[in-house]
């Protein structure tokens, strides 16, 4: 019996590498990228695209950026990495830009999103030992109900999603969760003994792009406040222009007690994270008590460095505000009685819309495939929710075309 061989197109031979080899803890949409430029992404196929998720505000700098990519060559060549065992000649200056930049005494510089949570985590507890008075292990730390922080172990054991939970427990201790964007629970929480932190994203991603009410944050903050308590912003994902402000806690005016980045900070490019506060807490943590091998080092700081001057040089925040409101406004056109489309929220370019349907059906992913064949690159969130994010880069010209196409794909759907 002849085995019929099964002729595999080249992108069909990489995702079935990835199904042989790789661990299945992912559910990819079926495109195989190879090149990426700026607002664009390229398959093997050389076919283009708007990514319209921009690795989850990763990429709010574009795909390659030049000025990046040559800080990162240049360093790349010169020395990665000496672990924080000695001095370089980088880490200095770019702690100096970096706390500058976002107005702090200094930084904590980790890598990815969830080790600067966990960093966060362990900042909250030590400053609650030590300046809060808090006995020993007593700590608490507050979330809220929504939350998403990262795939460690302390991160899910803050999460309600058992797709994050199930079957990895036991978790964490000294965490209570309080329903997102309410104030009563929230001050009923903080008023408890031993709360060392309320930890909370500004606008929640994951959960579907959830804007807060206006005034949460900021009375969120003043409770935190009132009951000494520290506000540490998750700003992994909303963080770095991303909302149309430098930090979205800018559009309520709070000051996060400590704030954290990730994703963008890089541009991308490397894993980069920071953790950013002032001097009464962040010099709870003494020398040889928390840090990772390649935290700090100087092709991470090249890279970041280089990624912020972007951020500024190109206005990036001030593109996002402004095409933002006009993604939102052409996204509300698609609403209305026998719609697809039942909701539309965001700020600045992280934006999503509700799909009229179940959470469980299958009509967000089956349209991002429409999406894929017509150019333009997303992923449903939750079901039913299409988060949309595209690189902060994007001109309104080109915002223009992807509203037509998503609005060609929804009405032809
Ligand atoms: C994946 C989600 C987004 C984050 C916030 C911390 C982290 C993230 C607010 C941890 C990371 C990433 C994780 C990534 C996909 C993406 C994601 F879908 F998983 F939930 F953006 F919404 N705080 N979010 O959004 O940062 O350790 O990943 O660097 O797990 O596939 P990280």
């Amino acid at each position: 019996m002849t085995s019929k061989v099964e002729t595999l197109s080249p992108a069909q031979y990489l995702m079935q590498l990835e199904d042989h080899y790789g661990a299945h803890n992912y559910h990819p949409l079926p495109v195989v990228l190879s090149r990426g430029e700026g607002v664009f992404l390229y398959d093997i196929d050389g076919k283009q695209y708007f990514d319209f998720l921009s690795a989850y505000s990763a990429v709010n700098q574009g795909h390659c950026h030049p000025h990046i990519t040559q800080a990162l060559i240049s360093q790349a060549q010169t020395l990665t990495l000496t672990s924080r065992a000695f001095y370089n000649d980088q880490l200095g200056a770019y702690e100096e830009y970096v706390t500058r930049y976002f107005g702090y005494d200094k930084v904590l510089p980790m890598n990815t999103g969830v080790e600067a949570v966990e960093t966060a985590i362990k900042l909250c507890r030590k400053w609650a030992y030590t300046n809060k008075g808090v006995a020993t292990n007593q700590a608490k730390i507050i979330f809220a109900t929504g939350n998403f922080h990262g795939r460690t172990i302390a991160a899910i054991s803050a999460s309600g999603d058992p797709s994050s939970t199930k079957d990895f427990g036991p978790f964490v201790p000294g965490y209570q969760v309080v329903p997102y964007d309410d104030l009563d629970s929230l001050e009923e929480a903080l008023g408890q003994p031993n709360v060392a932190g309320f930890i909370v994203e500004p606008i929640q991603g994951e959960a579907g792009v959830i804007v807060p009410a206006d005034n949460y944050l900021s009375k969120a903050y003043d409770l935190c406040q009132k009951h000494q308590v520290l506000f540490v912003a998750d700003e992994v994902q909303t963080g770095i222009a991303r909302t149309g402000k430098l930090i979205c806690c800018e559009h309520s005016h709070v000051r996060p007690d400590i704030l954290i980045l990730g994703k963008a900070l890089s541009g991308g490019v490397l894993p980069v994270s920071a953790v950013l506060a002032d001097d009464q807490i962040m010099l709870t943590i003494k020398p040889g008590e928390h840090g990772s091998t390649f935290g700090g080092n100087p092709l991470a700081c090249a890279v970041a460095t280089a990624a912020l001057q972007v951020v500024k040089d190109e206005r990036l925040s001030e593109n996002a505000d402004k095409l933002g409101q006009i993604f939102r406004s052409e996204m509300e056109k698609l609403t209305g009685e026998g719609s697809l489309v039942s909701k539309v929220r965001g700020k600045g370019l992280l934006n999503a819309i509700e799909i009229d349907d179940s959470p469980e059906s299958t009509t967000a992913w089956d349209l991002c495939l429409a999406l894929k064949d017509e150019g333009l690159l997303a992923k449903p969130t939750h079901g039913n929710i299409i988060r949309f994010a595209p690189p902060l880069v994007i001109t309104k010209d080109q915002l223009d075309t992807c509203c037509e196409i998503i609005s060609h794909a929804i009405n032809n759907f």
